[in-house]
């Protein structure tokens, strides 16, 4: 039996070198990944058997001794169940990375709860930092939060429940409401965001609101060709309301179709829904929606998708400038406490909230007040 140890970045270039070395009857006897240095080595220890076995065999039905034959195709079955276990413990030895990271986050955690919480509960901190993680505000927000709230409440013990929770919501208002100057105000308004985030019917709703309540005088443009009825659903809300529709899907029918309407009050602009992974389409959006004067883009987000979906697509869509958030179907929301965190990313005002299927009525303004009360509800 000759034993050999082999030193490699990978086990599959120790399998490689052992197999040019030793040949394929070469059996692995241990594997594992070296210490120190990186610890991306790993030392494989091989085997070859050079003798050739006596065995005994069975040559048609009579036994036959002394045979001398070669144990190949089983010493390569055994070596391919040496090389399958190598690999399955290569991959055991890759978790303990992923389990690892997992541990981090949870002592990340562990850490902000302490943090949150040290306060004694005469502040009713401890209380307020388990009411915010609860409602799905992130631990490392709510410390932040907590932190900051220590220069707009009176020393611990001071205020009752009630009194530290309205302080704490004003606190978070301001927050807000310091990115709300002229938010809205554009004469061109573009509605963009993820698939399915409700653009073409918070346009709808806003162009009722805008026709019928406010009377002023509006046009439709969509740049929305890609999905197949897509400009159907859009003529439709139009023709009941009764206001124009244009079709302008590239950049020289949008600023036509903008001239076009150059005696309206209002202008909406209804855009595709892409995955918001999709970034050349979104490149291709804002090539087709060039650089109107007055021209505002609200970010479309969808309280019934994930917090990391929304926090992706909030950086994913700063392409486009848009300067405000409409969040949509928050009647679909029981949780609303990871809008914070949207927003504290974002750092844009919220200028609408959806709360349902209804065109035109299920639409309203929203105010910080209101988006602080519903973190901490
Ligand atoms: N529950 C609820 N559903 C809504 C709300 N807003 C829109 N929807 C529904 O969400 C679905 C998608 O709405 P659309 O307006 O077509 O969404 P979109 O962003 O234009 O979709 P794409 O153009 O395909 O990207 C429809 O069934 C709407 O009725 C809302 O506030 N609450
Ligand atoms: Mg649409």
């Amino acid at each position: 039996m000759q034993i050999r140890r082999y030193e490699a970045n990978s086990v599959q270039e120790a399998m490689a070198r052992i197999k040019k070395e030793l040949g394929p009857d070469a059996v692995v006897l241990s594997s594992k990944r070296l210490k120190g240095a990186g610890s991306s080595r790993v030392e494989v220890v091989a085997a070859r058997d050079i003798q050739e076995e006596q065995v005994c065999v069975d040559i048609d039905g009579c036994r036959q001794s002394d045979v001398n034959v070669k144990t190949e195709p089983f010493q390569r079955f055994q070596q391919e169940i040496q090389e399958l276990k190598t690999l399955v413990r290569q991959i055991q030895n890759e978790k303990p990375l992923v389990r690892e990271f997992a541990e981090l986050r949870q002592d990340m955690g562990a850490l902000f709860d302490v943090l949150g919480m040290r306060h004694k509960d005469a502040g009713f901190l401890s209380q307020i930092y388990c009411k915010l993680i609860a409602n799905g505000v992130s631990r490392s927000r709510a410390c932040r939060l907590i932190e900051a709230s220590k220069h707009h409440l009176p020393t611990e013990g001071a205020l009752d429940y009630e009194t530290t929770i309205r302080r704490f919501s004003a606190m978070i208002a301001g927050r807000f409401a310091a990115s709300r100057s002229r938010a809205g105000s554009a004469r061109i308004k573009v509605f963009a965001g993820p698939t399915g985030a409700g653009k073409t019917t918070t346009l709808a709703k806003l162009a009722a609101h805008y026709a019928l309540e406010k009377k002023s005088r509006v046009g439709v443009i969509t740049t929305d060709t890609y999905r197949i009825a897509a400009t159907e659903q859009l003529r439709v809300y139009t023709d009941i309301i009764g206001v124009p529709l244009a079709v302008a899907p590239e950049k020289e029918l949008f600023s036509r179709s903008v001239r076009q309407f150059s005696d309206k009050d209002v202008i909406l602009v209804d855009t595709p829904g892409r995955s918001r992974k999709d970034q050349d389409a979104l490149t291709k959006l804002k090539d087709t929606l060039g650089s109107e004067a007055e021209m505002e883009t609200s970010l479309l987000l969808s309280l019934s998708s994930s917090r990391e979906h929304l926090l992706d697509a909030a950086v994913r869509y700063e392409v486009l400038d848009y300067r405000n958030i409409v969040f949509t179907k928050t009647d679909e929301c029981t949780r609303f406490g990871f809008i914070y965190d949207v927003l504290d990313q974002a750092e844009k005002p919220v200028l609408y909230v959806t709360t349902g299927q209804n065109v035109p009525q299920d639409i309203e303004a929203s105010t910080p007040d209101k988006l602080a009360e519903w973190i901490l509800s």
